[in-house]
């Protein structure tokens, strides 16, 4: 009685699961839950730092063109637990295949393949074009695969591929003139044929050893001496005739290819080099003399101490670091240089909060109190950097000369989390 009640409760159990997981699957959950998130904050603020991103276009059709340009600067404090950037990859971060990489470059060379070498504390812009492929609103991100690192993410913006699925073409003329209209297919039904060939010989083979008596019984015939019945004459004529025939398969496949296709091209498989944009003087040194994390207020202090070594009077107007740009709203050149196209969720709705924000002057020394506060720390999952081995933060400071030109400068070092609002809450 009790096993019946209890089957039917583990039963009831299975419904309720069975449904749980037809709700995660058919209900579509909010884009957050993509994964852009879940890389550590040491790497997304140490690594590579993605800046002048922009999106040429938010809504396009099948076929259509999507432009993702902009420049990313490697990071001098290169966290010690990720590899260097020593080979890697330009790549875009999108749910699956549904869009076409058609084009990408590294410092305007195709960077179909992987880059070796760049260095670090240089500045690499980069393009990559995207194709729309399967209808539906996507998140598109550029990404550098770092041999050893993984995946670094740049920021993303949503993109909207309309039209059908059944009207993508990737049409390609190869060296010899030949138009083939749609490279998604081309030759895919005889690479598919040629592993059901190879398939089907492994099968018969396998079949043909195992339809006989196995393991034991050949055992007791080796225990008796008997080695002579397990392969028979019949068995030597079907092995060698089985080697004759994937010989002149092998060697017959590839003249029926060699004639067929005079010119063919192997799969390329190697790596390029590119040099980093030229370097600038920096004409802001940039120290951090200390830095915390509040956590119950959100907000990231830094104390850095700026010198400036220009000719002109100096602005902070922009901290920027794993995508998220806190402005200086006051400062109409570094509100200004945030590309229309640039995603508003990865810009601080509060201005950057500076101790003094009037212009240092050339050769001035000024210790400045940076205050970062935002949400987005939390909703971004960046306030682990509190639970890292190396709790370490980066970023970038971009400044403005009185002529409005940029110069920017890294800022790292050590933080600490404060728990300000908590300790007041207490003493009372
Ligand atoms: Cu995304």
């Amino acid at each position: 009685m009790s096993l019946h009640r209890m089957s039917l409760r583990r039963f009831g159990l299975s419904i309720l699961l069975a449904a749980m997981t037809a709700a995660t699957t058919l209900v579509s959950l909010p884009a957050a839950a993509h994964g852009e998130r879940a890389t550590e904050p040491y790497i997304r603020t140490r690594t590579v730092h993605w800046y002048d991103v922009t999106w040429s276009s938010e809504k396009i059709g099948v076929n259509d063109k999507v432009t993702v340009e902009g420049k990313f600067h490697l990071f001098t404090d290169w966290p010690d637990a990720a590899s260097k950037p020593e080979l890697a990859f330009l790549s875009n971060a999108s749910p699956g295949a549904v869009m076409t990489r058609v084009e990408s470059y590294i410092n305007d060379m195709p960077a179909q393949q992987s880059v070796r070498q760049l260095e670090i504390g240089r500045d690499y812009p980069f393009k990559m074009v995207m194709a729309g492929r399967v209808p539906g609103r996507w998140h598109l991100h550029p990404v550098l695969n770092v041999h050893g690192a993984g995946p670094i993410v740049g920021p993303g913006h949503w993109v909207e591929v309309t039209g059908s699925a059944a009207d993508y073409k990737l049409p390609v003329t190869t060296m010899t003139g030949e138009v083939i209209d749609d490279l998604q297919h081309y030759g895919v039904a005889r690479v598919q044929w040629w592993q059901a060939g190879y398939a089907l010989l492994a099968v018969a083979w396998i079949v043909w050893w195992i339809r006989r008596p196995l393991i034991v019984p050949r055992w007791n015939a080796i225990r008796k001496g008997r080695e002579d019945l397990l392969i028979t004459r019949t068995d030597d004529r079907v092995a060698a005739g089985l080697l004759v025939l994937v010989l002149v398969v092998v060697i017959g496949g590839y003249r029926y290819t060699t004639q067929k296709y005079e010119y063919v091209v192997p799969l390329q498989a190697g790596s390029f080099k590119t040099k980093p944009l030229p370097q600038v003087p920096s004409l802001v040194a940039v120290e951090m003399k200390d830095a915390t994390y509040d956590v119950p207020g959100r907000s990231l202090r830094l104390d850095v101490e700026i010198t400036n070594q220009s000719e002109s009077p100096m602005r902070l107007g922009e901290f920027t670091t794993a995508n998220l740009r806190f402005l200086d709203k006051s400062l109409d050149v570094a509100v200004a240089g945030v590309d229309p196209s640039f995603p508003k969720d990865l810009v601080a709705g509060s201005s950057l909060k500076l101790s003094d924000s009037s212009p240092i002057a050339p050769g001035e020394k000024r210790t400045l109190r940076i205050e970062a506060t935002d949400a987005a720390w939390e909703i971004e999952r960046l306030v682990s950097f509190l639970t890292n081995v190396d709790s370490r933060v980066g970023g970038m400071l971009f400044f403005f000369d009185a002529k409005g030109q940029r110069h920017m400068a890294e800022v790292f070092g050590p933080i600490v989390p404060v728990f300000t609002q908590l300790q007041l809450a207490q003493s009372h």
